[in-house]
């Protein structure tokens, strides 16, 4: 069966962003591939982090895959640190990466200017780590958001220069791009973040979700209820597209361009329809969470699946890049 790794950091509390970006893909994947699906720990570090909410937060990612439908009979689910060949490799691969390729990373653009007094080599090392997770699993392919397609390329581009240097170790991997595009915060400006409180949550409750909606930015030429509002530039209509029925879209779309109805009752509609797609999930999360001593043993067995891949690869990596030594 071909191989998939892909995986989310742990740096906060799962939102529909990487629900729908990413991790929905991941469940129909299950069938058809060996499926990876890391909580990337180490990532998580390159910005400031309480250690004393790690465990929390790996926990609390870990229910969530569960919660949303990854099937531990079908894939591993992993932590990225417990399983050291990651790092090992992500040095190996830091020795032939150049670091131009590193600097035009967009994301290292965003994320420094983010974060301009802690601008650690993590940050930017981040793409070659993120390249060893992939490649020590040999996955022929991963799913990733649209933000996520120039990490793929690099790290494509690492596996072309380690296979011509070394000899050939590792597939090139492929992207599969999820359906759900890249979803914006309520702010209307940036990405939906963990880290930039812009978010709605997978276990948000349906009255968080209509106070939240409440004050999401919409099309911001829209001052007063009778103006007709423009949906092809309004935050809300591209969720309505993601979480409503096409009759229902069809009709904010006309209604919205003719004042027939206003952003109240539109996200009225947007926060029903949000709330029915995410109750299930958030009550599967508090079912796992009072037996959280099985999430505990999924991710055991998970670590000790991947552990056995992962010690083959180094093996083999260490033959080809000379460090294997025969008095050892
Ligand atoms: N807003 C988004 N739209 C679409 N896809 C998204 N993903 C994240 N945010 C969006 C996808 O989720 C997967 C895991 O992401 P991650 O948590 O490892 O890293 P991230 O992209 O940096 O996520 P955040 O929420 O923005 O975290 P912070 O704030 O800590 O940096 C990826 O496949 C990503 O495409």
């Amino acid at each position: 069966m071909k191989r998939i790794f892909s995986g989310v950091q742990p740096s906060g509390r799962l939102h529909i962003g990487n629900y729908l970006g990413a991790i929905k893909s991941w469940i129909k994947l299950q069938d058809k591939y060996k499926c990876i699906y890391g909580i990337v720990d180490y990532h998580a570090m390159t910005v400031k982090y309480s250690p004393d909410d790690m465990q929390k937060r790996v926990l609390d990612c870990a229910t969530s895959y569960l919660a949303i439908g990854l099937d531990p009979k079908k894939s591993s689910l992993m932590i990225q640190s417990a399983v050291k060949e990651h790092t090992e490799l992500a040095w190996i691969l830091n020795t032939i990466t150049p670091i131009s390729w590193l600097t035009r990373v967009p994301t290292y653009k965003e994320k420094s200017s983010q974060h301009p007094d802690d601008l650690n080599i993590g940050l930017l090392d981040y793409p070659v780590l993120m390249a060893a997770d992939i490649i020590l699993y040999k996955a022929d392919a991963v799913p990733v958001g649209e933000d996520q397609l120039s990490h793929l390329e690099l790290t494509r581009e690492i596996v072309r220069r380690f296979n011509y240097r070394f000899g050939r170790v590792f597939p090139e991997p492929k992207s599969i791009l999820s359906s759900g595009a890249r979803i914006m915060g309520l702010d209307g400006k940036s990405k939906m973040s963990k880290s930039l409180n812009n978010c709605i949550y997978l276990d948000d409750t349906p009255d968080d979700i209509r106070k939240k909606l409440a004050r999401a930015v919409t099309d911001p030429q829209r001052q007063r209820r009778n103006d007709a509002g423009n949906p092809d530039v309004c935050n809300i209509f591209s969720l309505h597209k993601l979480f409503s029925i096409s009759e229902e879209i069809e009709r904010v779309n006309k209604e919205c361009r003719t004042a027939e109805i206003g952003c109240v009752e539109c996200k009225k509609i947007l926060a029903k329809n949000m709330s029915n797609d995410l109750t299930p999930i958030r009550e599967k999360k508090l079912e796992l969470n009072k037996d959280i001593d099985y999430v505990k043993d999924v991710l055991l067995a998970g670590i000790k699946e991947s552990k056995i891949i992962a010690m083959e690869t180094m093996e083999e990596i260490k033959q080809k890049i000379g460090v294997k030594y025969t008095f050892l």
